[in-house]
């Protein structure tokens, strides 16, 4: 039977069970973020090791399917039209360099390839196209992803016939906050989209950015939100903003890094199902922050030289980084580490 409970910050030791569903209080999410670090990794660490083997990274690549050109005026993306990054408009690549891209990052170890365009929201013509690629890249034996901005019900309900496994929207940051990043849509349209993609059984991938200038009560809000989404998203990117000359968020104060694994541990506690991802801004992090990333209970990473359009670690160095830290790669159809993760719909 599902239980609901509220979460009991001062409850160090407590390791969330899996059915039960918490309603997490932005205060009692930001409580976590003001443990000592060393005992907010302990926990994370518990959590972690309840629910996932500890040494296991998913590796998801990204292609850009569509790049730049786009209306929205999100102040984090280098791919906005309004915004003079150097990004250049490109037309929706064919058919054939998708599932090439696929093909490669498969034979390369990754088992997730997600395909991101640069759309306020697919048009009905855009759609029939990604569901061709989606079946493709699904017949490849990869799982598959998109972002493709805002969906109707209709069209997840046409991403998920064609084999679509995870949609990637992401929150962002906390609703408090969100005025100052995005206003050409607002942070009910999101959850709306949100709620299409899980009515139509597709899993649900969804984070947000730090580093936008937000206030730790804000990074707080931005995991209670994600949280307390019923159930809560089953990957959860965490992305640092990667600062692109150009977008209004260039010269934003750098985030500590330190700030970043908190947040990291603390969607580890907070959705202890979920595959956290440690997604932009590792390039800029180094080896020993990323370190602390797995050891926070990251447990997935985006996996190729390239993110959307800008840079990522080099693959090899991805594999060496692994290797340096007794890490491996999640094999296909890799298992979950405890007997109810399967009643969560988790991976
Ligand atoms: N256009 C679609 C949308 O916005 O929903 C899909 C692609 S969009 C690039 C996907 C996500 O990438 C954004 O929601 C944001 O979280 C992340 N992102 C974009 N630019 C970023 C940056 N400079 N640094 C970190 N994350 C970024
Ligand atoms: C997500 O949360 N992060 C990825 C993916 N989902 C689509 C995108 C990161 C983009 C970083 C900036 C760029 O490369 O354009
Ligand atoms: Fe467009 Fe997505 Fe970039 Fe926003 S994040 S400007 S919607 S591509």
């Amino acid at each position: 039977m599902t239980t609901v409970s509220t979460h009991s910050p001062s409850a160090l030791h407590s390791v969330p069970t899996a059915m039960t569903l918490q309603t997490w209080a932005v205060d009692a999410v930001a409580e976590l973020f003001e443990l000592p670090f060393n005992d907010l990794l302990y926990r994370a660490q518990q959590v972690h090791r309840a629910h996932f083997p500890a040494a296991e990274v998913e590796l998801a690549t990204l292609l850009s399917i569509k790049t730049g050109g786009c209306p929205e005026d999100c102040g984090y993306c280098p791919q906005a039209a309004r915004y003079h990054t150097g990004v250049e408009a490109e037309k929706l690549l064919p058919l054939s360099e998708v599932v090439a891209a696929a093909r490669a990052a498969k034979q390369n170890g990754a088992t997730r390839f997600c395909m991101g365009a640069a759309w306020r929201e697919p048009r009905g013509r855009d759609i029939e196209k990604v569901q061709a690629m989606v079946s493709a890249v699904k017949s490849l034996g990869l799982e598959t992803c998109a972002t493709l901005g805002m969906l109707s019900d209709e069209q997840a309900l046409q991403l998920k016939a064609s084999g679509l496994d995870y949609y990637n929207h992401n929150l962002d940051t906390a609703p408090e906050f969100y005025g100052n990043v995005i206003t050409t849509r607002v942070y009910q349209d999101r959850l709306d989209t949100l709620g299409h993609v899980r009515r139509a059984g597709i899993k649900v991938c969804c984070g947000g950015i730090v580093g936008m200038g937000e206030s730790r009560l804000q990074r707080a809000g931005l995991i209670a939100q994600l949280a307390n989404l019923d159930p809560y998203p089953e990957s959860v990117p965490i992305n640092h903003l990667v600062q692109v000359p150009g977008t209004p968020l260039h010269g934003t104060e750098s985030l500590d890094p330190l700030e970043f694994v908190r947040t990291i541990a603390v969607a580890r506690i907070t959705m202890p199902h979920a595959r956290v991802r440690l997604s932009a801004g590792r390039r800029e992090f180094g080896e020993a922050v990323q370190a602390l990333c797995f050891l926070a209970g990251a447990n997935s990473i985006f996996y190729g030289d390239k993110l959307l359009t800008t840079g990522n670690p080099e693959a090899v160095a991805d594999r060496a980084l692994l290797a340096k830290l007794g890490l491996r790669a999640r094999v296909e159809g890799g298992a979950a580490n405890c007997s109810d993760c399967a009643a969560q719909s988790a991976d």
